[in-house]
């Protein structure tokens, strides 16, 4: 009697001392009618990705979709833009990360014998504006490797493994193998990782199989938010994770399909999440401002502190031929950015983030600033994203474009974003990049008063019809280009 009151006593205050842990905190079930672009982008290259990968990795339905629940990714024998195959790789930057909690995907791999690499993994927030691997990297599921199939185990065979900057700055890597007990690409099987502030664990059905202590100092890498990637590789050049190194030599069976029936991510007491909706920026947002009524603003540092990779602090670098000059009077409040430029050497610098913002409700909004000189000299002003990539527009010769002369007076200066192609607004970790070629003769430039306005909201379209934003011309490009 006493020893069940106990119990009841013992369960009662269990249930009561707070949030349950181990809770499905968020998942995509891929049953839905399409691929949700409010948590997937793409990378779209085929370029390799470092690893000489041998696929183009498109957007395209015919690389990814869902089907029965599934999401398939898809690759294919086939002559695209130079290279032999086409495939997936699909993230979630910018649209949902994580830090801490145990993810897990129920995953069917195709047969990878031989050629084929897929992969279940994820990289730090702050790649690629901070260098890989002091940005981290942590693969759940590689299967396909060369040590496989040198053991006839290609099906078999797994790791994990993770990629940071070790105690000495040098490239540093943990990583643990194992021979699962059947052929993988039979059916479905749970892939998962384990992530506290003390370890990261990794798992095949249940199966405990890697384990990396992430407490010491170097490993700083593996405390900030993860963002996933899926994807379904094809070879690669020398040296590379398949060892099959040329189109002909990979042996696998074509269309190959990778079947992710979900992917869910449980809770811990320490679990955070990043998703899209909840840090997308709004209003006016200030990049260099002190009295335009912005709704946020940026705050600079000067990009040395220890914190600062990890941080959501920016830092002004002048990347070459731009000294800091005597201010003139500011265009707004009480101080702006004045440079010296020499003659016969290019220019640039930037406000760089190294963790990017949500900047996709500016898409079609406007870039403003204030800009002083009386220099003919030629100019662009760009923008950076973390996918996708970067964007320079000139601004006008000797003309008023965007409301830009050159006459040693300030002008205000209004460019609209949507000018901007190939920026993912989503992830956007340089907010304003000034340079130029060698100008034949030194010249003073002056910058104030730096904002971005939103634009009108715009409808979430139902499919991807473009990679990064949901701009109709985009797509015109794409197609275009693929009927040549
Ligand atoms: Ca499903
Ligand atoms: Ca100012």
């Amino acid at each position: 009697m006493y020893l069940k009151a106990t119990i009841i006593i013992l369960i009662i205050s269990f249930l009561a001392c707070g949030p349950v842990y181990s809770d499905v905190v968020w998942s995509d079930e891929f049953n839905g009618d399409s691929i949700d672009s409010a948590t997937w982008t793409y990378d779209v290259s085929g370029k390799g990705f470092g690893n000489g990968q041998l696929e183009y990795d498109t957007a395209r339905r015919e690389n990814s979709y869902i089907e029965n629940g599934n999401l398939v990714i898809e690759a294919r024998r086939e002559n695209y833009f130079g290279n032999s195959f086409t495939s997936a790789r699909m993230l979630t930057q910018g649209r949902f990360a994580f830090k801490y909690g145990s993810l897990e995907a129920r995953i069917k791999v195709p047969d990878t014998a031989d050629g084929l690499w897929p992969a279940f993994w994820m990289l730090g927030n702050n790649f690629p504006a901070i260098n890989w691997p002091k940005s981290g990297e942590v693969d759940i599921l590689e299967i396909g490797g060369k040590a496989g199939i040198a053991k006839g185990l290609q099906r078999r065979k797994i790791n994990c493994a993770m990629h940071f900057s070790d105690a000495s700055g040098q490239k540093g890597m943990y990583d643990a193998w194992l021979d699962a007990p059947v052929d993988l690409n039979l059916d479905y099987h749970l892939y998962k990782i384990s992530w506290t502030p003390k370890y990261m664990k990794f798992y095949l059905d249940g199966v405990e199989y890697g384990s990396c202590d992430i407490t010491p100092d170097h490993l700083r890498e593996f405390h900030q938010p993860f963002f996933l990637i899926l994807n379904l590789a094809v070879g690669g050049r020398d040296p590379s994770y398949t060892g099959v190194y040329s189109p002909g030599a990979v042996t696998a069976s074509f269309p190959a399909k990778m079947y992710v029936d979900w992917v869910r991510l449980s809770n811990n007491p320490h679990t955070k999440l990043y998703l899209g909706k909840d840090i997308e920026e709004a209003g006016n947002f200030g990049v260099y401002t002190e009295r335009t009524p912005v709704k946020k603003s940026l705050t600079y540092e000067d990009g040395s502190g220890p914190e600062f990779n990890y941080g959501t602090a920016a830092a002004l670098y002048p990347w070459n031929n731009m000294t800091e000059a005597k201010s003139p009077t500011p265009s707004e409040g009480s101080k702006c950015w004045s440079f010296d430029i020499a003659a016969g050497n290019w220019f640039g610098m930037g406000v760089f983030l190294p963790n990017h913002r949500n900047m996709k409700n500016y898409s079609d909004g406007y870039l403003h600033f204030d800009i002083k000189t009386t220099s003919r000299a030629a100019m662009k002003v760009g923008i950076k994203s973390s996918r996708g990539g970067e964007f320079f527009l000139p601004l006008g010769d000797q003309t008023a474009e965007f409301g830009f002369a050159r006459d040693g007076k300030w002008h205000k200066v209004k460019i609209p974003l949507n000018r901007y192609t190939n920026v993912d607004f989503h992830t956007v970790h340089q907010m304003f990049m000034i340079a130029g070629d060698p100008p034949s003769s030194a010249l003073n430039l002056s910058i104030d008063n730096v904002w971005w306005e939103p634009g009108a909201a715009r409808p979430t379209p139902k499919q991807v019809i473009s990679v990064y934003t949901p701009r109709l011309h985009q797509t015109r490009i794409i197609v275009c280009r693929s009927n040549v």
